[in-house]
Order: structure tokens, then C-alpha cells, then sequence
């Protein structure tokens, strides 16, 4: 039986035990319960349940240093900011699957979804997570003891809780040499030294960054480059089969590659890009590779063929860097001009910004369009009027032009007016899954009526149109609906499979084939610029011509994941590609190596801003 009153006399140093073990529980149960951690040995229990102790006791230690009339408050206060950021990233990972970075914080108004949904992503559990505050609250006020601490006590308390934060990372090194240079592997960091210790790592990676802007200089730049390698170059017949015409580029929100050539109560869902794709370069094993910054990363990768940062969107933490990037290319090789379309507003994502850097002479959001209640719908102008409106603006770019299309209706929640439902909702227990299916088919009716009028204004024929998938649109949170959808069991074959995304190319006259091969969108840009003919030393980017492109090369996905001819690398586990069953790790580990290398090459350049020493002989 609890005996209240020894409670009362109980000594400052115990009741910030008691107060850092319930915080440790609740992290505990958090990490088993909330976050989906793969738990492949007892090694990872031990790391789970010992690694945040040690950062807690150090934490809740700061009460120690305050007069003995606010300790009280500041224990209560460092109880509850940790609940509270604990159930932040509990949120959070409910619906991203992914921990919470600081550069994201600084860009939440771009996080779609989240803010939308916060009431759908609690769980009628969560208060138990609040209900230790009453308690400690409650004893924090009663205790009649000092809560001062002798100072002797203090040192070896925290003694005690550095020796235990060093030993936490001894033991996250001891599962990982590369923990710390693998760090984009966020699971990894969470699993192995607990939330708070990996929110603290964070911090200090968002303090080191500007940092690095300064101190690299032209000799690191050139040292870099010693370890990037001119990619073989293998031209085949259909090299320069565009040259020199208009390119209508389309970032498809969200839209997953499973909705091509599939029926919803017996009704396609992608009509006209079903027909399409029968006189199109299908490629039908490509993958989403964007990471926290969505569209911004399919965008960037797009046009620069780097990968997109760990954390945060390179749009808004590197829009005043020099990049090489698609438009700067296509004017140099070609005096193309560049524009970009886009329905919402220009500030999204820093696009206005950013865009400058990447050479775009143009860029008409929502301001240059008109945009009324009944047109628009979740961020802005539903695409059929976008589209309807941009061809007066595209008929008079000069030729040969450039132009990006950013649709935006299929974008989650994935909402609709009754008269833009050109197919029913399907019918699957998840009602984000069933109104994806409506917007899939608003978006491919609204490029249907946009070809149309390329046609009618005798536009289309001059033109290579690029159609390629964001990202995707249903989150694994809801891919319980997806698999029903699909008739599919959840099996980790089809979780890979899911992550595919459409890329169509299209050149009027040019027969129809799929691809086979796999890639991603990084490997957009050098396929793109194959059949326009142009020809660059592109050491400086990743991507490789899906015309060519070796099969084993890994897919290399912003969390360290890969996919390769035979291998599948997810949540730190190798499996066969065939069969997705558990292969000796060992199979896995020499492509890991190119995915650090590649990774990291990577985040040089753009951390650095390694471009701005590297003449290339175009405008800025
Ligand atoms: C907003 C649109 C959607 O302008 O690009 O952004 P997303 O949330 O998909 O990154
Ligand atoms: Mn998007």
C-alpha cells in the first residue's frame, strides 16, 4: 500500500528519480507501443529500454540548479515539455512514419496533412500519457521536504547520468559503426539512443549546417570532386530523338504508379493515361525517392539529379546556393526558356526563391490566375481551370520552352466537389483511399483536356511531355485501404511495390514501349536530356539514362534504404528481391557502401555549396 506521508518526506534527489523513471516509462512504452521500431535481436530491447536513461537523469538534473521555490516548478516543467514532445513525435510518426526533424519545425505551414488531421491521428489511449502529470503535480505540492540537493550529491548524479549518456552511445556505435554517419537513417538514431538523445543530435546538426557554408572552400570543392566519377556514357538510337523541342513537364500529386491500368467498380481510374502510355516510354519500376521535402524533393531532384536532403526541404534550406540545374542546361545547350505553373501560392515550398536559383525565367502561381471559391478546392485552383488558364500563358513563351506543370487537386485529404467526381468513390474501410481514387481520375481528366487544347492550338506536335508522380499519396498509414483496394495481402513486396510512381515520356510520333528497368526520379533529368540530345559532364549529379541504366545499380532512398536487381534493404534488414525473405546482411553491405557514398557526395555539394566553385561555363 502506498504510504502517502513517507511520500510527503520524500528527499529532492528520489522524487527526481521517481519523476525521470515515469518520463523513461512513458519514452519506453512510446518507443514499443507508438513508433513501429523493427526489432531484429534482444540487443535492441536492451538499447531501447536502457538508451534514454542516462540523457533523462541529465535533463531532469537541471532542477538542481534553481532556488528551492521553483525546482518544484522546473521538475513539473521538464515532466511536462518532455510528455509533450514525446506525443508531438508520436503524432507526427503516426501519420509520416518518420521522426520529427528541426528543419521541418521551421517549414510546418508547408507540412500538408498533418495540421488537417491532428484530431483524426489521437488515439482513445492517449491520455494515459497525461495522467502522471495529475500524480506528480499533486506530490510536488504536497511533499513537504526540501527538494535541495547537496552538492556532493549533485556531481555524482551527474557522474552517474554523463557515464550512462557515453555508454548509450558506446552501445548505438556497438550496433552501428555508421550510426552517426548514417544519420539520415532516422529509425536507426531513435532505436539505438532513444528520442531525446536523437532530438538532441538533430539540434546539432541544424547548428552545424550554415556552418559548413562557410568553412568549405575551392580546395574541398576539388577534393570532392576526386570522388565523384564521370558516369559511362552510352548513347543509344533514340539519342537527340527530341532535339531541340518544347519540353511540358508534369509533377502528378501524388499520384502512385498502382493507379495506371486499374479499375474501380469496373471504371479506370487513369483513362487517357492508360491510352497515353501505349504511345509513351512507360517506365514501370520507378520509385518515389523524395523525403520529407514532397514535392519540393521530387522538383529538386528533377531538375538538379541530387538527392534531396535527410531532413527539411533543400527548397527552403539551400534556395540561394549555385546549382546546375535543368533550365541553366537546357539555355546553355539549346537558349531554352524556362517557366514554371503552379495554382497555389508562389511562397509554397519557397518556390519563389528557389526557383531563381534554378534558372527559371518565369513562374505563374496562383496570383496570375483567376481563382474564385467555386474553382478551387484544399490548396488552390483545381487543375482543369489550371490548365485551361496556363495555355494562353504557354502560347506565348518563347520557343523552345521549358515549361513544369505542378498539379495540386490530388493532394491529401483528397477532396472534391460532387461535380468533379468523374468516377465513384471506391469502397474500402478507409475513406482516404476511397476518395484518392476520385481525384487520380480528376487529375487524369484535367491533363486529357489539356492535350486536347495542345492540340486544337497546334501545340502538341513541336513537344516531349515528361508526366512523372510526385510521391505518394497514400502513407503507409493508410495502406491497410490501398491493399483492399488491390486485393493484396501486406506482404513487403507489395509495401516496395507501392512506392513506385508513373514516369511517362512522351514524343509525339515515337512508338510506345515499357521499361522495365528500375530507377527513381533522379534519374529523370539524364534520360530527358538523352532524347533531347544534349550531352553534359555530369559528375556533379547521381542520376543515371534509363535507357541505359545498370540494373544493379541501387535505388538509393533518402532514409539509406535501397532497392537493387536482386535486394531489397528496408528497415535495416536484407531481403531477396524475389521472394522478400530475410537474406544474410552480408549480401546487402556492398551496395550500402555506394548508397553512403552517394548520400554523403551529395549532401557536400549542397551543404557546401560546392556548385559556385565549379565553372560550367553557364549563366547564373
Ligand atoms: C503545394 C503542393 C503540394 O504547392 O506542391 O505540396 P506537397 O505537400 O505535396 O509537398
Ligand atoms: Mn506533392
Amino acid at each position: 500500500m502506498l504510504n502517502i506521508n513517507r511520500l510527503k518526506n520524500i528527499t529532492g534527489i528520489n522524487l527526481t528519480f521517481i519523476v525521470t523513471s515515469i518520463l523513461w516509462l512513458k519514452t519506453v512504452v512510446v518507443c514499443f507501443v507508438g513508433f513501429n521500431l523493427s526489432i531484429q535481436s534482444f540487443f535492441d530491447i536492451v538499447l531501447i529500454l536502457t538508451s534514454s536513461i542516462g540523457s533523462l537523469l541529465f535533463v531532469m538534473g537541471f532542477s538542481f540548479y534553481f532556488g528551492e521555490k521553483i525546482n518544484r516548478l522546473i521538475l513539473f516543467g521538464l515532466l511536462f515539455i518532455g510528455t509533450g514532445v514525446l506525443y508531438g513525435d508520436l503524432l507526427y510518426y503516426r501519420f509520416y512514419i518518420d521522426f520529427v526533424t528541426i528543419p521541418i519545425l521551421f517549414q510546418f505551414n508547408n507540412v500538408g496533412g498533418l495540421s488537417a488531421s491532428t484530431i483524426e491521428l489521437m488515439s482513445p489511449w492517449d491520455p494515459f500519457l497525461f495522467i502522471d502529470l495529475f500524480i506528480v503535480g499533486w506530490l510536488l505540492l504536497k511533499t513537504k521536504s526540501t527538494l535541495t540537493v547537496r552538492k556532493q550529491s549533485k556531481r555524482k548524479y551527474l557522474a552517474v547520468a554523463s557515464g550512462l549518456v557515453v555508454l548509450t552511445i558506446c552501445f548505438g556505435l556497438i550496433k552501428s559503426v555508421h550510426l552517426f554517419s548514417q544519420s539520415y537513417d532516422r529509425e536507426q538514431m531513435v532505436r539505438s539512443l532513444g528520442p531525446l538523445n536523437y532530438h538532441v543530435y538533430d539540434i546539432g546538426l541544424g547548428l552545424k549546417s550554415p556552418l559548413e557554408l562557410l568553412l568549405v572552400t575551392e580546395a574541398d570543392a576539388v577534393a570532392l570532386e576526386e570522388n565523384l566519377q564521370q558516369k559511362d556514357y552510352e548513347r543509344t538510337e533514340l539519342f537527340g530523338i527530341a532535339k531541340g523541342k518544347n519540353i511540358v513537364l508534369f509533377t502528378l500529386e501524388s499520384t502512385q504508379d498502382f493507379v495506371i491500368n486499374q479499375s474501380v467498380n469496373g471504371e479506370e481510374v487513369t483513362p487517357f493515361l492508360n491510352e497515353l502510355i501505349k504511345e509513351s516510354f512507360y517506365f514501370n519500376q520507378i520509385y518515389d525517392q523524395t523525403a520529407q521535402g514532397k514535392t519540393s524533393d521530387a522538383e529538386f531532384m528533377i531538375d538538379t539529379s541530387l538527392y534531396p536532403l535527410a531532413s527539411g526541404s533543400v527548397f527552403v534550406r539551400r534556395p540561394e546556393n549555385t546549382y546546375y540545374s535543368l533550365p541553366h542546361i537546357l539555355k546553355e545547350h539549346d537558349q531554352y526558356y524556362a517557366a514554371t505553373f503552379h495554382g497555389n501560392v508562389s511562397t509554397f515550398w519557397n518556390r519563389d526563391v528557389m526557383y531563381k536559383a534554378l534558372g527559371y525565367n518565369e513562374f505563374f502561381s496562383k496570383d496570375n490566375y483567376s481563382v474564385t471559391e467555386d474553382n478551387s478546392v484544399n490548396y488552390g485552383l483545381k487543375d482543369i481551370p489550371f490548365f485551361t488558364q496556363s495555355v494562353d500563358y504557354l502560347k506565348d513563351l518563347p520557343e523552345p520552352y521549358y515549361a513544369k506543370f505542378l498539379t495540386l487537386t490530388n493532394h491529401f485529404p483528397f477532396l472534391l466537389d460532387e461535380e468533379d467526381m468523374f468516377i465513384d468513390p471506391a469502397d474500402t474501410d478507409e475513406d482516404v483511399v476511397n476518395r484518392y481514387v476520385t481525384t487520380v481520375r480528376y487529375l487524369d481528366k484535367s491533363l486529357e483536356v489539356f492535350f486536347e487544347k495542345l492540340k486544337v492550338e497546334g501545340m502538341y506536335v513541336d513537344t516531349v511531355f515528361v508526366l512523372v508522380g510526385d510521391h505518394y499519396g497514400i502513407s503507409e498509414k493508410y495502406e491497410g485501404g490501398l491493399n483492399e483496394l488491390l486485393d493484396e495481402e501486406d506482404t513487403l513486396i507489395n509495401q516496395v511495390k507501392h512506392q513506385q510512381i508513373p514516369l511517362i515520356i512522351h514524343v509525339p510520333g515515337q512508338e510506345g514501349e515499357t521499361i522495365a528497368t528500375q530507377g527513381g526520379e533522379i534519374d529523370i533529368r539524364p534520360t530527358l536530356l538523352h532524347l533531347l540530345g544534349i550531352k553534359i559532364d555530369d559528375r556533379y549529379s547521381f542520376g543515371h539514362n534509363l535507357f541505359t541504366r545498370n540494373s544493379d545499380h541501387p535505388v538509393i532512398f533518402r532514409d539509406g534504404s535501397f532497392i537493387s536487381e536482386n535486394y531489397i534493404y528496408k528497415n535495416n534488414s536484407c531481403y531477396g528481391k524475389q521472394d522478400g525473405q530475410a537474406v544474410d546482411p552480408q549480401q546487402c553491405e556492398p551496395y550500402l557502401d555506394v548508397v553512403r557514398q552517394e548520400l554523403t557526395l551529395s549532401d557536400n555539394i549542397i551543404f557546401g555549396d560546392v556548385l559556385r566553385f565549379i565553372d560550367e561555363g553557364y549563366e547564373k
